[in-house]
């Protein structure tokens, strides 16, 4: 049976577009994908229909045979575990990746959207003044996640070690975000060293690919990226909920 794949493109959907692109990588032969873009900004995460696919009324989801999944990590893991490969290794080093596939889940990916939506999207909603705890707090937890995330790759090529992960796919779409989050990694080099090798993966090019505007498929224009903060700034403030 076919996989469907509802999603839009930003860190959370591209987790589960770059696994997608990564297991074809690998010759792990999938069934036919289809890919259903969510529109956020028009508020399509609240219909009815998107509603019994996603209780959580956010990107992404995904179904396959009789199995109907929201949260992008647990995506990533069903899928690792529905198509075998070396994203998932099999043993006591599979608990190696979960923990950090979890860490992204719990931490990073929360704590750089914080940071993000008070930097880029909550703006005319708020003054300075009400963004000022906000934006220190998940600067500084920002700083203290990227400093156990360096020591983790201290010697290894990944997160885990020599195999490219689920976890590096689950922490690699936050990191790419940092100038658009405005949280600064260049003082972790071993983040920036692993930011770079990630990225020139073709699985993870063409995962990032999905839903970026025809030829600005990784470096988006200053035009999207201005679209792209008033449709954050819409969702993120919650205008686009019906009550
Ligand atoms: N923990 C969830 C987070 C999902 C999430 O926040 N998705 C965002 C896009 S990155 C979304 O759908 N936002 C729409 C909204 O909040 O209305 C996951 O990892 O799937």
């Amino acid at each position: 049976m076919s996989i469907e794949l509802w999603t839009a493109p930003t860190p959370n959907g591209w987790k589960t577009s770059i696994m997608l692109e990564e297991l074809i990588e690998q010759g792990v032969q999938l069934p036919d994908i289809q890919v259903n873009t969510v529109n956020l900004l028009q508020g399509e995460q609240f219909s009815d229909v998107y509603e019994k696919i996603n209780p959580n009324q956010k990107i992404p989801a995904l179904k396959h045979n009789n199995v109907c999944l929201m949260e992008s990590c647990a995506i990533l893991q069903y899928l690792a575990e529905a198509f075998p490969s070396s994203l998932m290794p099999e043993g006591d080093d599979r608990w190696d990746v979960l923990q950090w596939v979890y860490w992204q889940a719990a931490n990073l990916g929360p704590v750089f959207g914080n940071k993000l939506s008070y930097t880029r999207y909550l703006i005319n909603e708020t003054s300075e003044l009400q963004r000022e705890h906000p934006l220190e707090r998940f600067s500084k937890e920002a700083q203290r996640l990227l400093t156990v995330f360096n020591k983790q790759l201290e010697g290894k090529k990944f997160i885990t070690g020599e195999l490219f992960t689920i976890a590096d796919i689950a922490v690699f779409p936050w990191v790419r975000a940092w100038k658009w989050c405005k949280i600064d990694i260049t003082y972790h080099e071993n983040v920036v060293r692993w930011f770079e090798s990630v990225s020139l993966r073709p699985g993870v090019q063409r995962g990032v690919a999905y839903g970026a505007p025809k030829g600005e498929e990784q470096q988006w224009s200053k035009k999207t990226k201005k679209r792209y903060a008033s449709s954050g700034a819409v969702i993120a403030s919650n205008e686009s909920t019906e009550n």
